[in-house]
């Protein structure tokens, strides 16, 4: 009965300090000798399963290359949240800040505030104002991310027709560039093709759903909605599948295979683009790591980034690689 009661008030202990905790803390057994580093990595939201993938191969460098991770991040899209968990992180002394910017502008009044104090900054996935970190992760140029997006969008629609965007913020930068690089290309090589509407969906399925239902109701020769945020893709699927118009509206967009290829087999979706989303992650411990450590400088024109080898910068931008198209026929080789 005793040993029965001090097992039950462990367990209360564990949950309750479990409770108080902010963020999230792997541990992982250091390489031996010298103070392990703190690397605080921050996603855009922590229910978007996009950012789960990142912080599994997070989760990996973290384990290869020795250092203690911290995770955390507002639960849904809440750029005030993300400012807040910087300044805890300010509190808490840790070595590195690596965050996916919600709000561009908004975030980087705390990131500045963290170098002030000699915490190193970077960012991936979404950047912040450049003087704001050292460096960002890029998943790939929005010149290739966008080029890939609008070429694909014209073939699907045959070189002509309106379309429509579902974006996840307006104040995202990669969502920002991605946009304005889609706009060039569109410019550039399809004058037939008219964008009708950009609507945003708070990188949350249902609203995507509602927002693509609405422009298939405002929009009746609508050819082809473009989701360009991971959880917009089964969003607009799932209205272009409720109202009847499969085939008749393409769907294509930035997401995981995993999350799309019911709708890919069904012919619902046509195509999903991505990258390595687990190497995102991966590298952005890695960079982190290496600015800790001196051995990434400004300037600097690769880094060796653990089992991923070795990555080129442009300027202050560490690209990840290129945009990859999944389809009915690749979809299955895939399993994030
Ligand atoms: C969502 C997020 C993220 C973006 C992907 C494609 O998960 O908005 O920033 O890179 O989509």
């Amino acid at each position: 009965m005793r040993k029965l009661f001090l097992l039950i008030t462990t367990l209360g202990l564990i949950m309750a300090t479990g409770c108080n905790k902010p963020s999230e803390s792997t541990n992982t057994a250091g390489s031996g000798g010298g103070k392990k580093l703190t690397i605080a990595f921050m996603p855009k939201s922590k229910g978007n399963q996009y950012f789960i993938t990142c912080k599994n191969g997070a989760v990996k460098a973290a384990a290869d290359l020795g250092i203690d991770l911290l995770f955390d991040g507002p639960t849904n899209t809440d750029p005030a949240k993300q400012n807040e968990i910087v300044e805890n992180w300010i509190t808490l002394g840790v070595d590195v800040i690596a965050v996916a910017c919600e709000n561009k502008e908004g975030i980087s009044t705390a990131l500045r505030k963290a170098q002030a104090k000699g915490i190193k900054v970077i960012t991936f996935d979404s950047d912040s104002m450049p003087d704001a970190r050292s460096f960002f992760v890029n998943q790939a140029t929005a010149t290739g991310i966008a080029n890939v997006l609008m070429d694909t969008a014209a073939q699907l629609c045959g070189g002509e027709g309106e379309f429509a965007i579902i974006t996840a913020t307006l104040t995202a930068n990669n969502m920002n560039e991605w946009r304005k690089n889609i706009d060039l290309r569109l410019k550039e090589k399809y004058p037939k093709m008219k964008l009708v509407e950009t609507k945003p969906c708070d990188d949350q399925k249902d609203k995507a759903q509602q927002e693509t239902a609405n422009l298939l109701g405002a929009y009746p020769n609508l050819k082809c909605v473009m989701a360009i945020c991971s959880p917009a893709v089964p969003g607009a699927a799932e209205a272009v599948k409720q109202a009847g118009k499969v085939g008749k509206v393409k769907v294509l967009g930035l997401g995981l295979p995993s999350e799309n290829r019911a709708y890919v087999k069904d012919g619902v979706t046509q195509a999903v683009i991505l990258w390595k989303v687990e190497d995102l992650g991966y590298l952005t411990i890695a960079a982190a790591t290496a600015l800790a450590k001196g051995e990434l400088k400004p300037g600097a024109t690769t880094f060796k980034a653990g089992k991923l080898g070795e990555i080129q910068l442009q300027g202050s931008d560490i690209v990840l690689g290129q945009p990859f198209v999944f389809t009915k026929e690749n979809i299955d080789q895939f399993d994030f």
